[in-house]
């Protein structure tokens, strides 16, 4: 299992001491929220953090997730950031296909993300294009929310055609991932869960303690 904590949810007013206490675990990526306040009524990360965080710490791999309404745009930008990979919403084009092949093109992983109203069915023509598939536990827009329990079907539906159709995509799960949910989500074919407030953000004992605990607990035993 990888893990990849959301920046979003990380103290804004002091992300590099987030950061630093994420290096000292053993994770190496970075989930990174962009909004426009259009697609979502919201705004999170803006580029110019993207970039500094990118040069402060190279170690760290970023994937980003656009909820944008012209996903086009981000793309050079993006990739003069220094991001890894790059997920977009399937309805926020007409031409997935281009922007993927976009994507690619300047070397970072295509992911594709699907809403929690949005089957697995819509990405058929594109499955064996893209590198992964971010699928949302939550309404996109707001950290904070309770995991929507109907997310687990669309994991097995997609563990199955990765299996079905020898496809090599990896599945993420973006929102409300507590550490219980993450070990069910684990066992039915997740590749990665993104951290937020109920994994490692919002806990006392803070992120390196919280992250073991809930690593112990997505890959224990019991
Ligand atoms: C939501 C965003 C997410 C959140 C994530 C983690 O718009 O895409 O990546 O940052 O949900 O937070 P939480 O608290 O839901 O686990
Ligand atoms: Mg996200």
């Amino acid at each position: 299992m990888k893990y990849t904590p959301s920046i979003a949810c990380a103290n804004q007013l002091n992300l590099e001491k987030d950061i630093e206490e994420i290096i000292s675990t053993d994770i190496r990526n970075l989930h990174v929220d962009i909004m426009d306040g259009h697609y979502v009524p919201n705004l999170c990360l803006s580029l110019d953090t993207i970039k500094q965080i990118s040069q402060r710490f190279p170690s760290m791999k970023l994937d980003t997730h656009i909820m944008v309404t012209n996903p086009d745009d981000y793309i050079d930008r993006l990739q003069q950031c220094g991001i890894e990979s790059l997920a977009f919403h399937v309805n926020a084009t007409n031409f997935s296909y281009r922007t993927i092949q976009k994507i690619k093109k300047l070397s970072m992983r295509a992911g594709i993300v699907l809403n929690p109203s949005e089957p697995v069915s819509i990405l058929s023509e594109i499955i064996d294009e893209i590198d992964y598939v971010l699928v949302m536990s939550i309404e996109p827009g707001f950290a904070g929310q309770k995991f929507i329990e109907k997310t687990y079907e669309k994991i097995k539906e997609l563990a199955k055609i990765k299996q079905d159709r020898q496809l090599a995509f990896e599945i993420f799960v973006d929102g409300g991932i507590s550490p219980h949910i993450g070990k069910l989500l684990k066992e039915i074919g997740a590749d990665y869960l993104i951290l937020g407030y109920p994994a490692i953000f919002d806990q006392p004992d803070g992120i390196q303690s919280s992250f073991k605990r809930f690593k112990d607990i997505v890959e224990g035993d019991k």
